[in-house]
């Protein structure tokens, strides 16, 4: 086992490879950048190095500066996280030339996954089902045609060097294909430095399933069921759950099998994600392959029942898997919800500021992965997500309820949270029956982000509606005409009902 490790990230990734190594007895160094200075990761880790000024272009993404400082430092082994530089071939081909391990695939795995049109021919090879569509990128509106003929439309256009959604384009008709095509390859150019478009026959409203595997440097490659990932919005994920509703057991097996098949065609080791669409049909399709380990592991880990991290370490420090594919039934059901600093009520727009009071919920089958703590500065350099809130329950109604109570018992102040928009997705029926698709979130955001319940707005509404009663009274009327206060909210933490300041305001009116 390596002595110490070097953890390339920084949040509740960095924390949780920290924690993965305590436990192991292997030391860590963090590294840090300007921002992050009285970050928890800096005081956790056994030493911790500046590495540079807030932007991580400077920071963070300097993976030269970040191999000097493992070497410096005396660390065996790097950490990259997810994000950042956890999947740039390059930096893991720099690591191990620098005779460092990197704790993930082999660069050459990364490369192969990493164009998705090489992804898609090595799936082909290895018999694995990819969506109809080309192997190569497309030539010109014209040859996109002649192939969007030969399985109809609609398509979708994609960036042979993307992935997560950046330079597609749905077209549904011949006479669109043209201007997709060159604003397509304008944004792939624009994202990865390469216009490289290929075509896919586009999969209507289908669920975004993602089987996670493991494998050693011996051979072994074992798979850990799925995970459902279809509430999201922009191609951010933002609730998952394992395992999911769509997927029977025999599925598990087959959409298991061939991610195995995936990971072995690709000379695969440590633990990487192959994405696939399953249709209502209950076929599914090979999209791509995530070479890093994922933000949503947690739920995998619960129903499963071991660290992934730790088998990423262990893995990448040459023990071989002691496991056999039958060891993995999952058990219970897990959700996780992504606690971001954004305003649901206001377009899911960043907020900053300083959290001034954290209260985390506890309590049976609850988790936080968290990078933050009551006085954290949260600014607009890094991503948007604190944390992540898990829960662990026999059943997926459990697990529900278990959650509603979570995210109930949870406080954040000083800044705006998703919190309030898990709490509604976890009261929607759609959600409660399962029934969602990759398009449900966007189809539902009025409903899940009207703006929530606070004290004030329930003062004000009282102050108002004892007003209007004692006018009413004075009007010799008889009775006030206002709603009962029993309709009133009791506390500001629940954030079903009408909305309070639009009645306070109204009956603020009427009384004056
Ligand atoms: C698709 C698809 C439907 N049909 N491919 C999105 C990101 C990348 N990993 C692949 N993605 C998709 N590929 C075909 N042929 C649907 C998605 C997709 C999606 C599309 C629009 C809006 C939200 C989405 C969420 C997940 C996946």
């Amino acid at each position: 086992m390596f002595r110490k490790v070097l953890v390339a990230n920084r949040g509740e990734i960095a924390l949780r490879v920290i924690r993965a190594c305590q436990e192991l007895g292997v030391k860590t160094v963090a590294v840090y950048s300007e921002a992050d200075a009285r970050a928890p990761h800096v005081r956790e880790a056994d030493e911790a190095v500046l590495v540079g000024p807030p932007p991580s272009s400077q920071s963070y993404l300097v993976g030269e500066r970040l191999i000097d400082v493992a070497l410096r430092t005396g660390a065996q082994a790097i950490h990259p996280g997810y994000g950042f530089l956890s999947e740039r071939a390059w930096f893991a081909r720099a690591v191990r030339e620098a005779g460092l391990v990197f704790i993930g695939p082999p660069a050459e795995a990364i490369d192969a996954m990493g164009s998705k049109t090489a992804a898609r021919q090595l799936a082909i090879a290895a018999g694995v089902p990819v969506v109809p569509g080309t192997t190569e990128s497309v030539r010109d509106a014209e040859e996109a045609i002649a192939i969007a003929e030969t399985f109809g439309f609609p398509v979708l256009l994609k960036a042979a060097a993307g992935g997560g959604g950046k330079g597609m384009r749905i077209v549904r008709a011949a006479s669109e294909l043209a201007d997709a095509l060159a604003s397509a390859k304008r944004e792939a150019q624009n994202a990865f430095g390469d216009d490289a478009v290929y075509s896919e026959k586009y999969i209507e409203g289908p669920r975004h399933v993602e089987n996670l595997v493991l494998a050693d440097a011996h051979g072994n490659v074992v798979h850990l069921g799925e995970r459902e990932c279809s509430v999201q919005r922009r191609h951010q994920k933002m609730i998952e759950e394992a395992p999911s509703v769509a997927v029977s057991p025999e599925l598990r097996a087959r959409m298991g099998a061939t991610a195995v098949a995936a990971a072995r065609a690709a000379g695969y080791v440590n633990a990487g994600t192959c994405e696939f669409l399953l249709d209502r049909d209950g076929q599914y399709y090979f999209l791509e392959m995530n070479t890093r380990i994922q933000v949503e592991h947690p739920v995998t880990e619960l129903v499963m029942g071991l660290d992934l991290v730790q088998w990423q370490i262990r893995v990448a420090a040459g023990e071989a898997l002691p496991f056999a594919q039958k060891d993995f039934v999952p058990r219970g059901w897990a959700i996780e919800c992504r606690i971001t600093s954004e305003d649901p009520s206001n377009g899911f727009l960043p907020s900053t500021g300083r959290i001034e009071y954290l209260h985390l919920p506890t309590g049976p089958g609850v988790r936080w992965d968290g990078g933050i703590e009551s006085g954290s500065d949260i600014g607009l350099h890094y991503d948007p997500m604190l944390a992540k809130l898990i829960v662990h329950a026999p059943t997926r109604d459990l697990a529900i309820a278990r959650m509603r109570r979570a995210l109930r018992e949870l406080t954040i102040d000083g800044i705006e949270t998703s919190r309030s928009f898990h709490l509604r997705v976890m009261d929607h029926p759609d959600f409660q029956r399962g029934d969602i698709s990759i398009q449900w979130l966007e189809q539902h955001l009025p409903e899940l982000t009207a703006p929530a319940v606070d004290r004030e707005s329930i003062r004000l509404a009282a102050i108002a509606a004892a007003l209007v009663a004692h006018e009413a009274r004075r009007a010799g009327s008889g009775t006030a005409t206002t709603s009962s206060t029993s309709d009133l909210p009791v506390s500001s933490r629940d954030d079903r009902g009408p909305t309070w300041r639009d009645v306070a305001r109204r009956e603020s009116l009427r009384s004056s």
